[in-house]
C-alpha cells in the first residue's frame, strides 16, 4: 500500500499526528502493536497545559475535554507541617487542565476512526526501511499474520520509549542524554472524590506523595517507593496509610476508596537527538521521556506533533523544507526546557535515598527551595510558566 504519511505507533502523539495531517487533506496510515483495548486501557498522564488544550481544540478533538475536564488555576506544594498554594493565573496568567490521557486517546481513536483513518491494531514485526532515501517503507506483520509494506513519503516514529523508530537512526548519528533516578512511583487510580480542589505535591521524610484526580469521583494517587519495589509488597491498606501519612496537614483529612488500578512506573530523564534521519521523524516518548513530576510527558508529545504536522503541511502546500528542516532543533529546546523543568521539580520533591550520604544536607535544600518558590514571586513565576507551558510559545 501507499500513503503520504507512514506512522508507527497508536499512542497520544501517533493518533493526534494523523489528525492534524488529515485537517490538512494529507493522508497517512497508522501501524499499532498493541490491540485497540489494550491501547485504550491505559492509565497516564493526567495534567494538560493550556497550549496543548488549544491544540486539540484546534484540531476538532477538545469538545469533551471542556466539557468534562476540569480548570486548575493553581497548586499546593507541602512539606510536613505546611501546604502553600502557588496561582498560576496570579504568577503568569495561565491554568491547565485535568482531563486523563486515557480519555484523549479515547476522544482521537473515536474522531480517527468515524474519518476512516486506517489503523493497523495488533501488528508485529514492524520496521523502518530506507529512511535515508527518498522512498522509506515501513513493513509488519498485521493481526492475520499476513506480511505488509507501506510506501511513503514521510515516516513518523510515535511509538514510545520501546519502539523500533529511534533505533533506527545510525548510533553514530544519535547523542543520548540520560538520568536514571534512585526512585520510582506507585500510582492507584481509585474510585473516590478528590479530597483536594487543586493537586497537592508534598515533600515528605518517608518519601514524595502527590494527590491528583480524573473526575469528582475518581482520584488519582502517587507515592514514592524503591526503584525495584514489587506492587505485590503494597495492599491497599499500606497504600492508603502511606498516602494518608506523607499528605497530612492539620485540619484535612484524606478521603480513602476502593482502588481501580495500581502500578508502579520506573523514573527517568532521557534525550535522544537529533529527533529526525532523513524521512524519519520522532515525536513524543520515541525521542524523550520525563519523570512524571513536572507533567510534561504528554504535553511534550502534543507540541512536537503539533510542530511536525504544520511541517508536513507546508511542505505538501507550497514544496518548502524549511519547518522540516528546523524541525528537530526547534523541538528540542521545548524538550530540554521542559527536561530540566521535569527534573527540577523531581529533585525538589523526592526524598534521596537512605544510602545517599549527603541525605540530611540535600533535603535542607528541597525544604529551603520549597519555602523559596512559595513565598518569592519571581520564583513562583518560573514554576507556573513552566508547569502551564507558557515559559515557551507553543509550535
Ligand atoms: P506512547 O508510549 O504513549 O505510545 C507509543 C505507542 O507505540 C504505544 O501504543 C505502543 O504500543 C506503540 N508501539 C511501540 N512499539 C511499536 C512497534 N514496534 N510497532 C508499532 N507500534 C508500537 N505525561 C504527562 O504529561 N503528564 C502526566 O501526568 C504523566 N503521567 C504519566 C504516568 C505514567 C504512569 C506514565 C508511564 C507516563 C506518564 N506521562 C505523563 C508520560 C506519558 O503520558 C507519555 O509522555 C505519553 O504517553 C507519550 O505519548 P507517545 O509519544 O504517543 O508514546
Ligand atoms: C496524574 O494526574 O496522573 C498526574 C498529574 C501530575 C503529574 C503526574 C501525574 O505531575
Amino acid at each position: 500500500m501507499r500513503t503520504q504519511v507512514a506512522i508507527v505507533g497508536a499512542g497520544p502523539s501517533g493518533l493526534l499526528l494523523s489528525q492534524i495531517l488529515a485537517k490538512h487533506g494529507i493522508e497517512s496510515v497508522i501501524v499499532e502493536n498493541r490491540s485497540q483495548d489494550y491501547v485504550l486501557a491505559r492509565i497516564r498522564a493526567g495534567v494538560i497545559e493550556h497550549g496543548a488544550v488549544d491544540v486539540l481544540t484546534d484540531y476538532g478533538v477538545g469538545e469533551r475535554l471542556h466539557r468534562e475536564g476540569m480548570r486548575h488555576d493553581g497548586v499546593h506544594l507541602q512539606w510536613p507541617g505546611e501546604r502553600r498554594r502557588i496561582d498560576f493565573v496570579e504568577s503568569c496568567g495561565h491554568s491547565v487542565w485535568v482531563y486523563g490521557q486515557t480519555e484523549i486517546t479515547k476522544d482521537l481513536i473515536g474522531t480517527r476512526e468515524a474519518a476512516g483513518q486506517p489503523i493497523f491494531w495488533s501488528v508485529s514485526d514492524t520496521a523502518i526501511h530506507d529512511a535515508d532515501t527518498d522512498s522509506p517503507r515501513v513493513t509488519f506483520v498485521d493481526a492475520d499474520g499476513n506480511a505488509q509494506t507501506i510506501e511513503a513519503d514521510y515516516v513518523a516514529g510515535c511509538d514510545g520509549f520501546h519502539g523500533v523508530s529511534r533505533p533506527t537512526i545510525p548510533e553514530s548519528v544519535r547523542s543520548v542524554h540520560e538520568r536514571v533516578y534512585p526512585y520510582a512511583w506507585l500510582g492507584i487510580l481509585a474510585e473516590v472524590a478528590p479530597s483536594t480542589d487543586e493537586l497537592i505535591y508534598a515533600l515528605h521524610p518517608d518519601g514524595f506523595a502527590m494527590h491528583s484526580m480524573r473526575s469528582e469521583s475518581v482520584s488519582r494517587l502517587y507515592l514514592q517507593v524503591a526503584p525495584d519495589d514489587d506492587i505485590a509488597n503494597w495492599s491497599d491498606e499500606r497504600i492508603w496509610d502511606g498516602l494518608s501519612t506523607r499528605l497530612a496537614i492539620d485540619g484535612w483529612t484524606l478521603q480513602s476508596g476502593p482502588t481501580l488500578e495500581k502500578s508502579i512506573t520506573p523514573m527517568r530523564s532521557f534525550v535522544s537527538a537529533p529527533m529526525r534521519w532523513g524521512r524519519l521523524f520522532l515525536a513524543g516518548d520515541a525521542s524523550h521521556i520525563v519523570p512524571p513530576t513536572g507533567a510534561k510527558g504528554l504535553n511534550l508529545a502534543i507540541a512536537d506533533v503539533k510542530r511536525l504536522g504544520t511541517a508536513l503541511a507546508a511542505k505538501y502546500a507550497d514544496g518548502s523544507d524549511d519547518l522540516l528542516d528546523r524541525y528537530s532543533d526547534d523541538a528540542l529546546e521545548r524538550v530540554w526546557q521542559s527536561t530540566h523543568f521535569s527534573w527540577w521539580m523531581t529533585s525538589m520533591l523526592h526524598t534521596p535515598p537512605a544510602e545517599d550520604p549527603d541525605r540530611d544536607f540535600l533535603l535542607q535544600m528541597q525544604l529551603t527551595q520549597l519555602r523559596h518558590v512559595t513565598t518569592s514571586k519571581a520564583a513562583a513565576t518560573m514554576l507556573a510558566e513552566n508547569y502551564t507551558g507558557s515559559v515557551l510559545p507553543y509550535p
